[in-house]
């Protein structure tokens, strides 16, 4: 996700003409989750209000008719300023292949239910990280017709000005290898480095069989360490070089001056550089890196002495933080690329003292985190305070006797009953409001499922795992545009995001796994698109085209909930194959 205004740079060039279109719809389909569910998950689709009273799941290979109901009443949803009847099937669990049918419509697009209905979406949104990896070739036998070059070595990197200090001058060369192209653009950024890392390592502390069991065929896999925490080492050792040894600070981000334009990594080829040290990045690399630490220290072996370096890397940062409580990031005028400037750091100040507290136990980052005052909400990249929440939550069975537990519980089981009440209450059955529709609304979803799913751990309420559920609906095809929001899962999914390997490569089917940002009501890129949004409505304004940065780009923070809630449900929804990983999952 970036602030900038990079139509002007992407659509100035040819990518944006050639490529055919999908139709992105005036969509009056029935739209249901396309990849499908678990057999004890709630399932439901939308159908348009024009429909009569039944509707049937029918087999998708035979048409056989397998299951009947009735649609609930039309009720008009405002984000798509349109009324939609519901079709409830929670109860039909028999796994197959389906459609929903009803007189009069088209079919809905196939899903399956399946017990491990998430295991390769899961799978797949992890590997779309590594199809990001700066500085590394994709052999055919890992990344298939998606194998590519190495790019972006960037173990010459220069200081910038904006960088500079006394033993690092303006133009002194550094390495900085690895880390995660951040988004459709071939640049590194610490800040949104934060929440992703976060979200995928949280992901697995709290299921860590069900990541145990997953091989992803990715170039480190059976070295003995998951797979998803390989993934993520591939970005937390570029962000160990992030900071500057002689003071704990932190550059905010690895950059080239400008955007490039549709090519691919090994034909982006000028000067890098480290641009600026900031407090959030400074911040949020300290959260990041205590955790890592913690998640990491079980894996002595395959790494000797990393999980203590990073805890080291963590308390320096925190220090230079300290005593440079409030540097936000500035561009310089010769850079030109993302910005994730961030003004308010009293949550990025908590976050980290949290991860700090619960791997070191020692009060005195508790005293630092005042948590009586710091909120709680759907979490973003600017906004982490949340990630506070479930860290102490998650150990809350280990904190010391200072830490109000009770406390704790209660702000993380607030919100979740917010969210599910949105939930309950929507017509469409998603917490998603009008004004949710935001740059990078489809992680917007995601994020108030995470929250949910934090919620569902410590009650067992089962409207607040529905509510999530609902939300993996939503980005799978449950919405109003009709298609997926994942490439490569569904029937209808993405097929031109912003992302410059899916538009240079020359192969015709986007790289798979990756969510696209969604539908944004300020429809921001049309002066750069040659095709107009189907439709106003803040839930339709959605444009499959590379021209749509706005709602079609991918991003690192994006795929980090979709880990997570694809993961979270294929464990915690009550059914046979979920039962066994739950037992297992840390509770
Ligand atoms: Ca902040
Ligand atoms: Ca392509």
């Amino acid at each position: 996700m970036k602030r900038l205004a990079w139509a002007a740079l992407a659509c100035a060039l040819q990518a944006c003409s050639t490529a055919p279109i999908t139709p992105a719809a005036g969509v009056q389909g029935i739209q249901v989750n396309q990849v499908g569910f678990l057999p004890g998950s709630a399932k439901w689709a939308a159908v348009p209000e024009t429909a009569s009273g039944a509707f049937s799941i029918v087999d998708a290979n035979s048409g056989r008719v397998a299951h009947r109901g009735t649609l609930a009443p039309p009720r008009r949803w405002e984000p798509a300023q349109e009324a939609l009847r519901l079709a409830e099937f929670s109860s039909f669990t028999s796994p197959g292949e389906y459609r929903v049918h009803v007189d009069g419509l088209p079919d809905s697009p196939r899903f399956a239910i399946a017990p491990d209905a998430y295991a390769a979406l899961n799978a797949a949104a992890i590997r779309a990280y590594t199809y990001n990896r700066a500085g590394i070739e994709l052999a055919p036998q890992q990344a298939g017709a998606w194998a590519r070059t190495a790019g972006h070595p960037d173990t010459r990197v220069l200081v910038h000005a904006s960088a500079a200090g006394p033993g690092r001058p303006e133009g002194t060369v550094i390495s900085a290898p690895k880390g995660w192209y951040d988004a459709g653009d071939y640049n590194k950024y610490v800040v949104n480095s934060g929440i992703t890392l976060y979200t995928l390592l949280a992901a697995y502390e709290h299921f860590p069989a069900f990541f145990q069991q997953q091989s992803l065929n990715i170039p480190e896999s059976g070295n003995g360490i998951p797979d998803v925490l390989n993934e993520a080492l591939w970005n937390l050792d570029w962000m160990l070089a992030m900071q500057d040894p002689a003071d704990g600070g932190v550059y905010h981000k690895l950059t080239s001056p400008g955007f490039d334009g549709a090519v691919m990594p090994h034909q982006s080829t000028g000067p890098r550089y480290v641009v600026m040290k900031t407090t959030a990045a400074t911040l949020d690399f300290a959260a990041v890196m205590a955790q890592a630490s913690r998640v990491l220290a079980p894996f002595e072996a395959q790494r000797p002495g990393l999980a203590a370096r990073m805890l080291v890397a963590s308390k320096a940062a925190w220090a230079w933080a300290k005593a440079h409580p409030a540097v936000v990031y500035h561009q310089p005028s010769d850079i030109h690329t993302g910005g994730y400037d961030d003004d308010q750091l009293g949550d990025e100040f908590a976050w980290a003292a949290a991860e700090l507290y619960v791997t070191t136990r020692d009060d005195t980052w508790l005293s630092a985190l005042k948590l009586s005052a710091l909120p709680i909400d759907v979490p973003g990249w600017p906004n982490v305070g949340s990630l506070a929440w479930i860290t102490l939550a998650q150990h809350r069975l280990q904190l010391t006797p200072a830490a109000d537990r009770a406390l704790i519980e209660r702000r993380i089981v607030e919100l979740a009953a917010k969210l599910a009440d949105a939930w309950s209450a929507s017509p469409y059955r998603v917490a998603l409001q009008n004004d949710d529709f935001i740059w990078g609304s489809n992680a917007v979803a995601l994020n108030q499922a995470l929250m949910l799913i934090q919620g569902y751990r410590l009650t067992g309420e089962r409207r607040q795992l529905d509510a999530a559920q609902a939300a993996l609906d939503y980005v799978l095809g449950r919405n109003a545009t009709g298609s997926s929001m994942v490439t490569g899962f569904g029937e209808r999914s993405p097929r031109h995001p912003h992302h410059r390997p899916s538009e240079a490569d020359g192969v015709d089917a986007p790289v798979p796994g990756f969510l696209v940002g969604g539908p944004y009501a300020n429809q921001g890129d049309t002066k750069g698109c040659p095709l107009p949004y189907p439709s106003k409505a803040p839930a339709k304004s959605w444009l499959d085209h590379f021209c749509s940065y706005t709602t079609n780009e991918v991003a690192i923070n994006w795929n980090a909930p979709l880990v997570y809630a694809s993961a979270a449900l294929q464990v915690l929804t009550p059914g046979a194959r979920s039962a066994r990983l739950s037992a297992l999952a840390t509770r």
